[in-house]
């Protein structure tokens, strides 16, 4: 929240919604390093905050060592049951009924009503 200078409510936005009075955003306050300054450090949190939310990007998460990823699907090891097969791994879409576990659970997905398969009537 920004405290517009000129009625002194507190604004969410650079526009005080109250008497339309613009404040200067951050980044355009200051000379050009203080902006750079505050580019960056506005930047780091971001990243920082990001990362708090969401962990750190890790790009080889489901496999660490892509020399043991045979099928080149990005995934290997405990996330990879087919090592011949892309189309195969924990993460993959398992097409129900099509007599092939694409997503590694041990079975093939059961059809639905919606995809096709028995009402249950
Ligand atoms: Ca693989
Ligand atoms: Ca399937």
């Amino acid at each position: 929240m920004n405290r517009c200078p000129q009625c002194a409510s507190f604004v969410p936005a650079h526009v005080c919604p109250e008497c339309d009075h613009r404040l200067p955003a951050p980044r355009d306050a200051g000379p050009g390093w203080v902006r750079r300054a505050v580019n960056a450090a506005v930047s780091a949190g971001a990243v920082l905050t990001l990362a708090a939310c969401y962990g750190v990007p890790y790009e080889d998460e489901y496999c660490p060592d892509p020399s043991s990823d045979a099928d080149g699907d990005g995934y290997c090891g405990e996330f990879d049951c087919d090592e011949g097969d892309p189309e195969r791994h924990d993460f993959a879409y398992d097409e129900p009924g099509d007599g092939v576990d694409q997503d590694c659970d041990g079975a093939d997905a059961i059809p639905t009503p919606t995809d096709g398969g028995p009402t249950g009537m």
